[in-house]
């Protein structure tokens, strides 16, 4: 009841301009109170706010698949308008094919799930009293719609805001493809000068002629009045008047940059000229800067060369699903821009507005695509959605400084080594053809952009064979040689290769990157074992690579954040974790690289923030202490490292990082770095395991079989140690013929702790952990229903349990079992094997006395 009466309230915000008369100006979000139901009739609605989605958890959960069909909304509104105004409602993004109802009417359609759509509802209100209004929203599986398939997740609903706009019968435009109806360019523009073009519709729908100014204002950063003039015009009955002025110059304009975003504003107001009322007003984002791409000098902005370094942004969140409020949105740019970034590309959809203002605000210059990913679908249909989608992009984002590129496909034939060779054929044909179409829309809706797609590697014989990179201006390679390719070092002889064929081309890495996950650390980094050290090693390689070849213009990585894709699994199931945070934006030490690299002022990061819990064995008997790997990050020549308040020398930084064999001592470790007046600390609890296990001080050990890497325990920061071979003294599996290979992944049930689980040792004779004699509780991990393996394992002879357990799937299963040891030979699993191989995934073994 509250919330409805505060709305009411503020459905009129009363303007005053120039001491003209006033008028109600009306445009209110209408994101409370509705309700929501996966069925048409049910008695049981659930109570909502938007923005919503019915797939934030069902995402994450454990059952594959999640809701792909429809979604029904409703809300009661009360709507006080006159006579003369007409009322619309406008959707910022409901995904994927709305049907929006007024009082039981259907007021009309929309198809794309990324771009905004306006109704006018006037015809359908009642303008005393209640009014009924219901939004069907369908995320089926259509393959007329973008994107046919993605690595990403398809949540359906109404998840950006829903606006309810009231406005006299003589407006700026509200029937052009979601647009504000204006739009503004700087046809031409330098350090001495920028013109200004405004060009627009104002439409009169009243049956009476009328006479109105049109007075336009632009304002600079400070609010300052730089430019202002008064059009008038007699806009006969039902008609048009199509505005487009060109004569507003600015001298010496504050110019545009990632560095200096100065940003104008172009105010225009439409004033009824025999009442002298404010009849409809648009406030519109205004930037000089001009920018070209040289094939082999890169990227300039007003002239200067500038290497064009950021990230690829996912508009989704734990928890939220793609339902994000504005705040978490100008959150994630301005993490991004905090990392030093210049350049975003919004892959692989256009998004919330709030993310296009601030690009122009913080200064990102920006690359913005349309869903039309992996392959087309051959009908008209999925042909005319691409198109809709495009322009209403282009349309609803044209006035944002920050956008210099307008993409259409990414990775587009990644599909089609899977078809027969005759649809292969005409699969190449028709997508090359509509991607000329595409091309050919952009360049008469905005010629001052660039126009790219993302090519990918793998399918490169399919882009020299229809030659589909040339249609487009700018190509992006998203490439991933390194993680789903050997070698990283491959890279840019690969770029250097491309360049060399295609001297004239100029070209950005729009993808790279690798995947982590915060709980994973290696000694030894490797592809594919997820480690947050691999992934630095990977990109810290590549920005290397990138850096050094001026023909570059300019890089993305993939991703700024994990985000969703329901179907994928890497190690956490469903996500996708390249990114450089974390779903829930904690920072990887990866972002630190980045932000060492990208900084402009000094920057300083002890590179173990996801590493502060670490276990492993004393050097000697003697030397209570183990030598582990710690990265500084940092922009400053030398760097100085303590520990404990212990000096570990001072190092030079190479590639913006420093590397200390830090001896890390039983407990907690200050360390601190500095470098001139800038200094980090973090503590690192470390979890010393004696040189003898025998050893009185040995209290516990956790070991994560079939892995070479660190697992760390979210809930409790327990350490699991990579597996290791059995040496006297210490612990290990004994096995014949051990040759390591990387686990298989797959989602474990039962357990968050997946790579724990499905990494597993195989056929060992046994394991042997050489302790004292004592009481000891032992914990034996098992992935449940591997292959037909059964076996039983023994714990120094005795038989604990029986493998497979009654499960039915591949479940987590923890046993533990109190042991006494009383033969001075240690703690002994072993395996009695009746079928198959045994297998074990883990030995958690702590001293009780
Ligand atoms: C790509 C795709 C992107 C994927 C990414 C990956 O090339 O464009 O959508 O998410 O690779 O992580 O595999």
């Amino acid at each position: 009841m509250r919330l409805k009466k505060t709305v009411q309230r503020c459905l009129f915000i009363l303007l005053t301009f120039n001491g003209l008369a006033t008028i109600a100006q009306k445009k209110v979000s209408i994101n409370e109170n509705w309700e929501f139901s996966k069925v048409e009739q049910s008695t049981n609605w659930e109570k909502i706010n938007l923005p919503h989605t019915w797939n934030a958890t069902d995402v994450i959960d454990e059952i594959p698949g999640y809701y792909r069909g429809i979604g029904w909304y409703k809300k009661q509104l009360k709507v006080s308008f006159s006579k003369n105004e007409r009322v619309y409602l406008k959707f910022e993004g409901a995904n994927n094919n709305t049907e929006v109802f007024v009082n039981g009417k259907s007021v009309g359609t929309h198809v794309g799930g990324y771009t905004a759509f306006i109704f006018d509802v006037t015809a359908y209100l009642n303008p005393v009293g209640e009014n009924e209004i219901k939004v069907k929203v369908d995320n089926a599986v259509n393959l007329n719609d973008l994107p046919v398939s993605a690595d990403f997740t398809f949540y359906g609903g109404i998840y950006r805001d829903v606006f309810l706009i009231v406005k006299d019968e003589l407006h700026f435009d509200m029937k052009n493809s979601g647009s504000s109806g204006v739009f503004i360019s700087t046809p031409s523009v330098s350090a001495k000068k920028g013109t200004v073009k405004v060009v627009g519709k104002i439409e009169n729908e009243s049956n009476k002629p009328k006479k109105i100014a049109l007075l336009t204002t632009i304002k600079d950063a400070f609010g300052k009045v730089v430019y202002e003039s008064t059009k008038t015009k007699n806009i006969a009955k039902n008609a048009i008047w199509d505005f487009n002025f060109s004569d507003a110059e600015i001298l010496n304009p504050n110019l545009w940059s990632p560095e200096q975003p100065n940003l104008y504003a172009v105010e225009l107001k439409i004033i009824d000229q025999r009442t002298k009322k404010i009849i409809d007003s648009s406030t519109q984002p205004l930037g000089f800067r001009w920018f070209r791409f040289d094939a082999d000098k890169g990227f300039f902005l007003n002239d200067k060369h500038l290497k064009l370094i950021g990230t690829n942004r996912h508009q989704d969140r734990e928890g939220y699903g793609n339902a994000l409020t504005g705040d978490m949105h100008e959150q994630d740019i301005r993490l991004i821009k905090d990392m030093g970034a210049n350049f975003i590309r919004i892959a692989h959809y256009p998004q919330d507005p709030r993310v296009l203002e601030m690009c122009d605000k913080l200064g990102l210059l920006v690359w913005e695509e349309i869903p039309v990913v992996n392959e087309i679908n051959t009908t008209k249909e999925f042909a005319d959605h691409a198109k809709l989608s495009l322009v209403e992009m282009i349309r609803q984002h044209y006035n944002h400084p920050s956008i210099i590129i307008w993409a259409y496909m990414n990775e587009i034939f990644a599909t089609n080594k899977m078809r027969k060779l005759v649809e292969r054929k005409e699969l190449l044909a028709k997508t090359t053809a509509l991607a000329k179409e595409l091309e050919k829309i952009v360049k008469t809706e905005d010629s001052s952009r660039k126009t790219a797609m993302a090519l990918e590697y793998t399918y490169a014989d399919e882009y020299l064979e229809t030659g589909i990179g040339n249609v487009c201006d700018i190509v992006g390679w998203n490439l991933y040689i390194g993680w789903y390719q050997e070698d990283m070092t491959k890279f840019g002889p690969f770029l250097d290769d491309w360049h060399k064929k295609y001297p004239t081309k100029s070209f950005i890495i729009s993808e790279y990157g690798a995947g982590s996950d915060t709980r994973i650390h290696s000694l030894t980094p490797t592809r594919y074992d997820y480690s947050v050290e691999y992934q630095e090693d990977n990109l810290e390689s590549y920005y290397q690579q990138i850096m050094a070849r001026p023909f570059v213009s300019g890089a993305t990585v993939w991703n700024s954040f994990d985000f969703n894709s329901e179907g994928r699994m890497d190690v956490v199931p469903n996500i996708n974790n390249k990114g450089l945070l974390t779903v829930d934006r904690k920072p990887k030490d990866s972002y630190y690289f980045f932000k060492a690299a990208l900084s402009s002022t000094p920057f300083i990061k002890i590179a173990s923030s996801d590493w502060m819990n670490r276990a492993g064995r004393a050097e000697s008997e003697q030397f209570a202490f183990c030598k582990q790997p710690v990265v500084i990050y940092s922009n400053l020549p030398n760097v100085e490292l303590f520990n404990n308040g212990v000096s570990l020398g001072v190092k030079p930084t190479q590639g913006f990082k420093a590397i200390w064999d830090v001896p890390f001592n039983n407990g907690l470790n200050q360390l601190v770095a500095k470098a001139n007046n800038k200094l980090d600390q973090i503590a690192i609890n470390f979890h010393l395991q004696p040189y003898l296990l025998s050893d009185p001080s040995f209290t516990s050990i956790a070991v994560n079989f079939g892995s070479k890497e660190y697992f760390l325990e979210q809930s409790t920061g327990l350490v699991w140690e990579p597996e290791r071979e059995y040496t006297e003294g210490y612990w290990g599996f004994v096995k014949n013929n051990y040759v390591y290979t990387q686990p298989t992944r797959f989602d474990v049930k039962r357990t968050t702790n997946d790579p724990l689980f499905y990494a597993y040792l195989k056929d060992a004779n046994s394991i042997k952990f050489d302790v004292a004699d004592g009481n000891y509780e032992v914990e034996l991990l098992f992935v449940d229903q591997i292959g037909n393996n059964r076996f039983s394992t023994l714990i120094n002879g005795n038989a604990v349990f029986a493998y497979p357990s009654q499960n039915q799937e591949k479940a987590a299963i923890t046993v533990k079992a109190f042991v006494e040891v009383t033969t001075g030979k240690g703690l002994i699993v072993s395996f009695d094997k009746m079928q198959g191989s045994p297998i074990i995934s883990g030995i958690k073994i702590r001293k009780r006395f």
